[in-house]
C-alpha cells in the first residue's frame, strides 16, 4: 500500500507552513494519516543539516556545495521519514522539496541543471511528489510577511538577499510550473488565508478523492 505525496513550494513569506499544515489538519479530520513534514529538515540528520545551511556558514563555499547539503539533508528526510511513511500508506505533506533545490541553487545559484537533476535522482529514487502547489506572491509582500512574523529575530541565509532575488525566483517557480501544469499548481497566495486553502482542499479532493478512497479501504477490509 502506497500513500500520497503533496508538496508546497514558493517564495519566502508565501504562505507554505500555514497551508500545509491547514491542508494536514483537513485530511486528519477526514481520518486519514498524515505526516506533516518540511525541507531542509523533517529527520534528525536533516535537522542539523538544516542549522548548518540556513545559518550562513556554507554560503562561501558557493551554491554548489550548497546544493550538495540540501541534497545530502533531502536523502536522510527521504529514507527516513517520507518513504517509510508512504509505505505505511500515510499520506506526505512536505513543506519545501525538490523544486527548490532546481529554483533557488539551479536558477539562482547557477547551479549545473546536470547536477540537479543526478542529485534528484539519487535522493528522491521513486518517492516523486504527486502534486506540488506553488503559493505565488510578489516577492515584497512575503518578505513583509516572513519579517512580521520574525520579530526581531535576525533573517536568514536566504532571506537576507535582495528583493531582486526574491522576484527573480518568483519568475522561475512561475517558469516551473509552466513546464510541468499537471503537477505544479499555482495558487495565488495574496487571496485570504481561507479562500487559499479552499482552493487547495478542491484541488486535492478532486485529484487525490481523499475521503472516497479512505472509505474504499474501510470497505475492502470490512471494518
Ligand atoms: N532552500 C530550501 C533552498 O535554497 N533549497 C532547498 O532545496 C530547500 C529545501 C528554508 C530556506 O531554505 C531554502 C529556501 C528557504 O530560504 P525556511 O525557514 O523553511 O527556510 O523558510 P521558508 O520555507 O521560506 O518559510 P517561511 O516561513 O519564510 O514562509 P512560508 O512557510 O511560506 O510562510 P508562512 O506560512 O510561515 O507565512 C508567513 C506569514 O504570513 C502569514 C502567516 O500567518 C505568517 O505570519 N500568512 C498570510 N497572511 C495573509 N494572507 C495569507 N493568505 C497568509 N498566509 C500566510
Amino acid at each position: 500500500m502506497r500513500g500520497h505525496f503533496i508538496t508546497f513550494e514558493g517564495g519566502e513569506g508565501s504562505g507554505k507552513s500555514t497551508h500545509a499544515a491547514t491542508l494536514a489538519a483537513h485530511l486528519k479530520s477526514a481520518g486519514i494519516e498524515v505526516v506533516l513534514t518540511r525541507e531542509p529538515g523533517g529527520s534528525p540528520g536533516a535537522e542539523i543539516i538544516r542549522h548548518i545551511i540556513l545559518s550562513g556558514i556554507a554560503k562561501p563555499l558557493g551554491s554548489e556545495t550548497e546544493a550538495i547539503l540540501f541534497a545530502a539533508a533531502r536523502d536522510d528526510h527521504v529514507n527516513n521519514t517520507i518513504r517509510p511513511a508512504l509505505e505505511a500508506g500515510k499520506w506526505v505533506i512536505c513543506d519545501r522539496f525538490i523544486d527548490s533545490t532546481r529554483v533557488y541553487q539551479g536558477v539562482l545559484g547557477n547551479v549545473d541543471g546536470k547536477l540537479i537533476r543526478g542529485l534528484e535522482r539519487v535522493t528522491v529514487g521513486d518517492c516523486w511528489p504527486e502534486l506540488t502547489f506553488m503559493l505565488d506572491v510578489p516577492a515584497a509582500v512575503g518578505l513583509a510577511r516572513a519579517k512580521s512574523r520574525r520579530g526581531k529575530a535576525a533573517a536568514d541565509r536566504f532571506e537576507s538577499e535582495s528583493v531582486e532575488f526574491h522576484e527573480q525566483l518568483r519568475t522561475a517557480y512561475r517558469a516551473l510550473a509552466d513546464r510541468e501544469p499537471k503537477r505544479i499548481i499555482v495558487v495565488d497566495g495574496r487571496a485570504p488565508r481561507d479562500i487559499v486553502a479552499e482552493r487547495i482542499w478542491n484541488t486535492v479532493q478532486m485529484r487525490l478523492h481523499p475521503g472516497l478512497e479512505h472509505l474504499e479501504a474501510e470497505t475492502a477490509t470490512g471494518e
